[in-house]
């Protein structure tokens, strides 16, 4: 599994009411939002990585999604060209603070469009979902950019979830984390799939960090699961990010 050194996240703006959602489970509390951002960067500081804090930006409700507008690996870093309007300049918000990290740039350019949240890495190859932000030549191109540099990549259409890590998460030693139309999916037949009950579904959203496991707190079956498989688990209050359709995975750039 991936050793991660350095994590950038952003601050959520007040306008972060206003995002993007197709969630109708009520409009997010901005002083829980903070306070909820703030543990997530606690925890994360128990990683060992090092935090780059963004400040909010009040231009992009959902720029606290920072996943969706870049791919990072140690070598070589991916720009994003995130497929929806309102979210599409948030890469050049971005790009400035990666640059200053990484020699090797690639972007995707249009028509192509690719969003963060619909690619998932597990060890030497790249998944890219297309899904309503994610187009297929954009998906396309990722894929040309991530062989380029010695990896495998795969393409998967979605059927339902919004984003490709919406319904599933690599843990690394071979262990998969799915739900819904994952479970069983072909793709991922290779891995020991954890399969996520649709009661749970928000929480197949984890991310691994060195030797942490972040899980939404709150589904309890996920979280004894990967507790009984040895991972130490980190739950972490994300209502307020849920209600904006964001998961753990959305909040952090990793590497
Ligand atoms: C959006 O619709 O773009 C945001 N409200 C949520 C983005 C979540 N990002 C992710 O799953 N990677």
């Amino acid at each position: 599994m991936t050793k991660f050194n350095k994590v950038i996240v952003r601050k959520p703006g007040k306008s972060y009411v206003e995002g993007l959602t197709t969630s109708n489970i009520g409009t997010p509390e901005y002083e829980l939002l903070l306070d909820q951002h703030e543990d997530y960067v606690k925890a994360l500081k128990k990683t060992g990585v090092t935090v780059e804090y963004l400040e909010s930006d009040e231009r992009y409700p959902d720029s606290t999604f920072v996943e969706d507008t870049a791919v990072l690996t140690h070598d070589f870093a991916i720009i994003c060209n995130p497929g929806a309007d309102t979210r599409n300049d948030e890469k050049n918000l971005i790009e400035p603070v990666i640059k200053k990290d990484f020699e090797k740039m690639y972007y995707i350019e249009a028509p192509g469009t690719v969003d963060g949240g619909d690619v998932l890495q597990a060890d030497d190859k790249f998944y890219i979902g297309i899904s309503e932000r994610t187009n297929k030549e954009g998906a396309r191109q990722f894929k040309n950019i991530v062989e380029s540099e010695g990896y495998t990549a795969s393409i998967v259409p979605l059927k339902e979830f919004f984003h490709l890590k919406t319904g599933i998460a690599y843990l690394g030693d071979n262990n998969m984390l799915v739900a819904g139309e994952f479970i069983d999916h072909p793709e991922f037949e290779s891995y020991n799939q954890i399969s996520v009950d649709n009661d749970e579904v928000y929480a197949a959203n984890c991310i691994r960090i060195n030797d942490y496991v972040f899980v939404p707190s709150g589904f309890n079956k996920v979280i004894a699961r990967l507790d009984s498989l040895g991972y130490n688990v980190l739950p972490l209050q994300m209502s307020e990010f849920q209600k904006q359709d964001g998961g753990l995975s959305c909040l952090s750039l990793r590497y």
